[in-house]
């Protein structure tokens, strides 16, 4: 199955909301009047895109119908895409991993799909030929160990784990080690996401990133935040409370597959203006899909 149409599969509860409401804002066009606008404005709001993003959206497209004379369905349309595309264009979606090792710390609340996420990514890296370690990082439950050693044994990566409740910037300095001793590509790091006890949480994360620093300073890093697409608007409060305190590179949203509501993407990238690199699309491991703006939007348009 080709990129695009696996995201459309994967988006195929979006896609059909989308088409009920703005497929049929654009069937019964009768001219782009106000009414018209706000239609399409309600719609985008229904699909999860924000008020906000919405809004922002709908003004683009007014101002350039008119400095375009765009007077077709058709081309409001193509006009509309291009600006989706747009709002979704904040920065690469590609992980920046040139060095050896490179470190992904992949952060988020409990649940959220953050430990399959790194057995997708995982097993995207392994399809390179790369040397993948995972760090169990998560330390919190000696269950999140066992399920990042499934993805392991699943992908082909090795594993640092320690014992439950052990120190999780322990863990990866020890995965640091092991890294530069078995000339590791990339180190995928998992960690525990307790965003109700947030000055803990904090505390972790950046004794994590100190070490990460201290031992590989002039290594490649990324910093993932994981939100399930399936929680809407919950899911952008969620990640503005992580972008303050972690310095996110890059957004994964999981679930589209499970929610009808897949227009969080653009709203999460417009609103934090952090890109969206991956999105999930299942839970096997190859249901994890490089994120590119335009074919996202060619598919849920
Ligand atoms: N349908 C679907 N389920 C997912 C996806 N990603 C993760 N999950 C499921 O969400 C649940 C929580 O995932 P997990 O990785 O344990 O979350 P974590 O607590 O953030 O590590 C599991 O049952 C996963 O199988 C996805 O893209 N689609
Ligand atoms: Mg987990």
């Amino acid at each position: 199955m080709s990129f695009f149409d696996k995201i459309k599969k994967g988006l195929a509860k979006t896609r059909k909301a989308m088409a009920n409401t703005v497929g049929g804002i654009f069937a019964g066009f009768t001219g782009a009047n106000d009414e018209f606008f706000d239609e399409l404005e309600e719609s985008m709001i229904l699909a999860d895109m924000g008020v906000e993003t919405s809004t922002t959206a709908v003004e683009l497209l007014r101002k350039r119908v008119k400095e375009q004379r765009l007077k077709s369905a058709e081309d409001i349309r193509e006009a509309l895409k291009d600006i989706l595309t747009e709002m979704l264009n904040v920065g690469s979606t590609e992980l920046k991993m040139d060095t050896r090792p490179s470190v992904i710390l992949v952060i988020g609340v409990n649940g959220v799909g953050k430990t399959t996420t790194i057995g997708k990514l995982a097993n995207v890296l392994r399809q390179q030929k790369k040397r993948v370690l995972l760090c169990a990082a998560d330390t919190f439950r000696a269950a999140a160990a066992d399920q990042l050693e499934i993805w392991a044994g699943r992908s082909g990566a090795d594993i640092v784990r320690q014992a439950e409740g052990a120190d999780p910037a322990s863990v990866v300095f020890d995965a640091i080690q092991a890294a530069k001793a078995r000339k590791t590509d990339v180190i995928l790091c998992d960690t525990a996401g307790r965003l109700h006890n947030k000055a803990n949480l904090m505390n972790e994360l950046a004794k994590i990133s100190r070490i990460i620093d201290r031992e590989l300073p002039n290594a490649d890093k990324e910093v993932l935040l994981v939100l399930d697409g399936t929680t809407g608007q919950n899911g952008l409060i969620q990640a503005k409370e992580f972008s303050k305190i972690a310095e996110v590179t890059g957004m994964v949203l999981t679930k589209l597959d499970g929610t009808a509501k897949g227009g969080i993407v653009i709203s999460v990238a417009n609103e934090l203006q952090i890109p969206v690199k991956f999105v999930g699309v299942g839970e096997q491991m190859d249901d994890l899909m490089p994120f590119v703006p335009q074919d996202f939007v060619n598919a849920l348009i």
